[in-house]
């Protein structure tokens, strides 16, 4: 794969994942957003990559940011759409335009619960899925990528 020239990455999260670590441990464990942000901003310095780390309750929020996120030819995008997962078709869309790649994450395995969060239409245009690790797929998901783009780890 070609290295990719952006040094940067956006994280994305969808609605609700702000209550992280507040409600719900045994489904998405106890770390918070800002432990996750840490964790993703420390993958990502481990392969030289810059990481833009944001959260939204708001489909239009997310759509900018893909959207920034291309306008800055940044190297990918590490996206965690939630609830937005089988509804939106904007999302969709603005990943199909955005031509950058896109490793979307959960952090439950969504296979294993109801059926109606099956159907993801963000994994019809993600380069790769990664879900049921807990947060940890986040590291996962960032070392994909830089794997994906060609960037190496460093020391
Ligand atoms: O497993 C995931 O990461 C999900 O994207 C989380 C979404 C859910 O709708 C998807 O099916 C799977 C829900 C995010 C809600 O986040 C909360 C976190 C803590 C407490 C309550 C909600």
């Amino acid at each position: 794969m070609a290295k990719a020239t952006s040094k940067t990455i956006y994280v994305l999260n969808g609605p609700n994942l702000n209550l992280l670590g507040t409600r719900e441990p045994e489904k998405y464990g106890r770390a918070t957003l800002a432990d996750v942000e840490r964790l993703c901003r420390d993958a990502g310095k481990r392969f030289g990559l810059a990481v833009k780390f944001h959260q939204s309750n708001h489909e239009g929020a997310i759509v900018d940011w893909i959207h920034a996120a291309a306008r800055e030819q940044a190297a990918g995008i590490v996206l965690n759409p939630a609830g937005y997962t089988t509804t939106s078709v904007a999302i969709l869309d603005a990943i199909l335009a955005a031509q950058i790649p896109v490793v979307e994450v959960h952090i439950t395995n969504i296979h294993a619960r109801e059926s109606f969060r099956h159907d993801s239409y963000v994994s019809r245009v993600a380069r790769a899925v990664i879900c049921g690790f807990g947060v940890d797929g986040y590291g996962l998901a960032i070392r994909g990528l830089a794997a994906m783009v060609g960037a190496e780890a460093k020391g």
